[in-house]
């Protein structure tokens, strides 16, 4: 992995789509999709990025995520912005249909140049959901999208990492029975950056307004932003462009409080830590295999012969004396 550099075809691929090739763009997104060798490779080439500004989009199942998104996408095409979307499909393959409604719901950008989308899903993935999705984000940005949006099935500890890869988070609510409560739950209160309460042409909507501005009362953002609660219909189009300008809001005041840079400084840490693991457990595990010595001591470990820790003390004193 470490001695190897990309094949001429990925390569020229990587100079196609860093001159805004749609179709290498695609290319690329399915090599780090795969998670593989190629991946790393492609994404040490990017050189620097982090012009985009990354939006997150989480919430309940059905809580207008999508056709958020889509209006999140004409504003920014409005102004002149390129947009790249990714609807993150959390896990199982029953979510299928989802992802088939989110291509529905953003038909009108399909035909956009200005516009890229893609669906993801953890499956066939080594690195989860969360480090493929950071590749793809890093892969856009490089493409010379200005606006990412992702959208996630606000669940799970993995959604909630994928957010943590956005620069502002966006949490939609629905007027629904105690679905405040069950953002509490989810640790969606944490995570907010801007509270939406979308279908807010049905009933309901205007206490939940009321329930969440009370309970982030409780919450407390350590850079001082003040997290706006926003009533949309994301359907008929009503409250989008305010929630598209409490996004720019966030990005200016986090420019100018430095929280901005404080979290993309926590994110590249992250990425960084996460790809030092990679690579260093890939070329352990190579001299282990090459070592008789070493692989007859994994496989005394398989077998319950000695433990984990023992193993891999003993490896990575071996490996290490190796590699000096
Ligand atoms: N009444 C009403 N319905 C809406 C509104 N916004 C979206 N919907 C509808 O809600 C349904 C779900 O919308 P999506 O945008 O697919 O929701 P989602 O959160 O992306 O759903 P998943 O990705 O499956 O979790 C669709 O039938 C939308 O037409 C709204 O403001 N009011
Ligand atoms: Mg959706």
């Amino acid at each position: 992995m470490i001695e190897r550099t990309l094949d001429p075809k990925t390569a020229k691929l990587v100079d196609d789509m860093l001159q805004g090739n749609a179709r290498a763009l695609a290319r690329l997104i399915t090599i780090v999709e795969e998670d593989g060798e190629d991946a790393h490779l492609v994404l040490g080439q990017l050189g620097p990025t982090g012009r985009a500004h990354r939006i997150g989009i989480t919430g309940p199942p059905g809580a207008g995520k999508s056709t958020l998104v889509n209006r999140l996408t004409s504003c920014a095409r409005q102004n002149g912005l390129r947009v790249g979307v990714i609807c993150a499909d959390p896990s199982s393959p029953f979510t299928g249909g989802a992802v088939l409604g989110d291509r529905v719901r953003m038909t009108e950008h399909s035909m956009d140049e200005g516009v890229h989308i893609r669906s993801m899903s953890t499956r066939g993935s080594l690195g989860g959901l969360p480090t493929t999705v950071h590749g793809v984000i890093e892969l856009m940005d490089a493409s010379g999208k200005d606006v990412i949006l992702v959208e996630t099935v606000g669940v799970g500890q993995m959604e909630l990492d994928v957010m943590a890869s956005v620069d502002t988070v966006v949490v939609a609510l629905v007027p629904e029975a105690g679905d405040d409560v069950q953002a509490m739950k989810a640790g969606l209160m944490e995570i907010a950056d801007v509270f939406v309460v979308n279908k807010a042409d049905r009933p309901g909507a205007e206490s939940l307004l009321v329930g969440i501005r009370s309970m982030l009362d409780l919450v407390c953002h350590g850079d001082g932003w003040r997290i706006p609660v926003l009533a949309t219909q994301a359907e008929n189009n009503i409250g989008v462009e305010d929630l598209y300008q409490q996004i720019w809001e966030h990005r200016r005041f986090g420019l100018e409080s430095g929280s901005f840079e404080e979290r993309r400084a926590h994110q590249r840490h992250d990425e960084f830590t996460a790809a030092l693991q990679k690579m260093v457990t890939h070329q352990f595990m190579q001299t282990v295999a090459a070592d008789p010595q070493l692989a007859a001591c994994v496989t005394r470990m398989n077998a319950g012969e000695i433990s984990p820790y023992e193993a891999a003390s003993e490896v990575f004193r071996t490996v290490s004396q190796k590699l000096r």
